[in-house]
């Protein structure tokens, strides 16, 4: 394949953007304060050690300046804080930087033709924004992403809130897997039959590319645990052995009202915080399982170390709610949303990769790919004004829907009572009718899409455009 510059491309076809570099934006999300110096990521191929058959290669990841780039690294930043990183494509093939759960500005959302140009090879983009809620998010590019981030480009993104209360210890876990053959090296990314039922699943489960790593905890201690699910497929049923889990927060934002970890579903771009109260007496171990499917799989272990701290969750202060718009239900307008399986059709090829085939719709219609002439919007949504999703899922599988730019909150489910919780991914089960609410306060268009990659890229995607 040839390199893909932004030289060559432009003599080669049509496609060409009338898009700025990327700045800061003014306005209601903009930037208050002077943008602090940039994180650098530069995207590489590289390789890594992820199984005993030896060294991986292909693997795509984020690395600073030089030295071997492992595991895209955990951002840091602060909420209502300035952030700014500088994205350097190093790669042989276009991408971008999509920042999943931030509502941020449009410019800053990283779609390429809807929100910003490729960065081609050997150029940079400078992302600049102001995270305005805490919790736990991720990143991922938004360009050929079942090879982007199915060769390792997903990384977990932590804002802080100074106002949190104080645990003994945090791990992050970046769940995710990889679709590698006997030999350690990468196969065929999808079988078209797998993507048009729950997508095509990896062959070597990793949480922090370690298989069943294990990270030392004070005993006795409360640990925030912070997972985010980043795999292109997978969907767990999470429970912890050994240990008291609470769940505190879901997809960044604090739930209503916190609950045992108990065999809870979640979906490919869904985030979990727990507070995990560690065993009292040192050397024991807690273990985090996923126990869909037929036998429970080891994710991760928690061991504890020294005097127990003896703390006790119930003492653990409420985290601060994030200022997400509530919507105004008695003006909401419904907005009908299906997702179906389609006739098998091919979308059109793009800079940013097809896999060929089309198997699903959102109201009928098929995501034609990323082109440069997109189908119509979902719906035109006014600036300011509330609107309710209703979600239906006619397909026999579950899917994890995404809605960039703006947090919804869950009303009501045919599936039974639901958690009032905010959110960016709603896990809609087969059968399933579900009701969004949301204000739509940022303008631009907003992609809402399927997180499992398979069926985005097979025609579950579409978004919504908020003038
Ligand atoms: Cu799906």
């Amino acid at each position: 394949m040839p390199i893909l510059t932004r030289r060559n491309l432009l003599k080669a076809s049509a496609v060409v953007g009338t898009y700025g570099i990327g700045v800061g934006i003014a306005g209601k999300f903009g930037m208050a304060e002077a943008a602090p110096e940039p994180q650098l990521l530069k995207a590489v191929k590289t390789q890594a050690t992820l199984t005993d058959a030896g060294v991986t290669k292909n693997i795509m990841t984020w690395g600073d300046a030089g030295g071997d780039a492992g595991m895209p690294p955990v951002l840091r930043m602060t909420k209502g804080k300035p952030y700014a990183a500088r994205l350097t494509n190093a790669l042989d093939e276009p991408t971008t930087i999509h920042w999943h759960g931030l509502r941020i500005p449009n410019k800053m959302d990283g779609v390429p033709f809807m929100t910003q140009p490729y960065v081609y090879t050997g150029d940079s983009f400078d992302y600049a924004f102001s995270p305005p809620d805490a919790g736990t998010f991720w990143y991922h590019p938004h360009c050929n992403t079942l090879t982007q981030m199915g060769q390792g480009m997903t990384g977990v993104i932590v804002v802080d809130d100074p106002a949190d209360p104080t645990f003994d210890s945090e791990v992050v876990l970046n769940l995710r897997d990889w679709r590698l053959g006997g030999d350690g090296q990468f196969i065929a990314a999808f079988r078209p039959r797998d993507a048009a039922k729950t997508g095509t699943y990896g062959t070597v489960r990793t949480a922090n590319w370690h298989q069943e790593p294990q990270y030392d905890a004070p005993a006795g201690g409360l640990i925030r645990l912070r997972i985010a699910v980043t795999d292109v497929t997978r969907v767990f049923s999470l429970k912890m052995e050994g240990a008291e889990a609470t769940v505190i927060a879901i997809d960044g934002n604090p739930v209503p009202k916190r609950f045992p970890l108990d065999l809870l579903l979640i979906g490919p771009g869904q985030r979990l915080d727990l507070a995990v109260r560690m065993p009292d007496s040192e050397g024991a171990v807690a273990t985090l399982e996923d126990i869909r499917g037929t036998t429970p799989k080891t994710i991760a272990r928690l061991r504890s170390v020294g005097a127990s701290l003896k703390r006790n969750v119930g003492d653990l202060a409420a985290l601060a709610e994030n200022p997400v718009p509530k919507a105004d239900l008695s003006s909401a307008e419904k907005i009908s949303v299906t997702l179906s399986a389609t006739a098998e059709s091919a979308p059109v090829d793009s800079i940013c990769g097809t896999l060929g085939y089309s198997f699903w719709a959102i109201n009928k219609v098929t995501w034609a790919g990323d082109t440069a002439d997109p189908t119509a919007p979902l719906a035109e949504l006014k600036l300011g004004k509330s609107y309710i999703l209703q979600l239906e899922n006619l397909t026999p599988h579950v899917h994890p829907i995404h809605l960039h730019g703006m947090s919804f909150t869950v009303l009501s489910s045919s599936a039974g009572e639901v958690m009032p919780f905010v959110s960016d991914t709603y896990l809609i089960q087969s059968g399933e009718s579900v009701e969004l609410a949301f204000v739509a306060d940022n303008l631009g268009d907003w992609l809402l899409h399927c997180h499992i990659i398979e069926h985005q890229k097979t025609g579950m995607t579409s978004y919504v455009r908020v003038v």
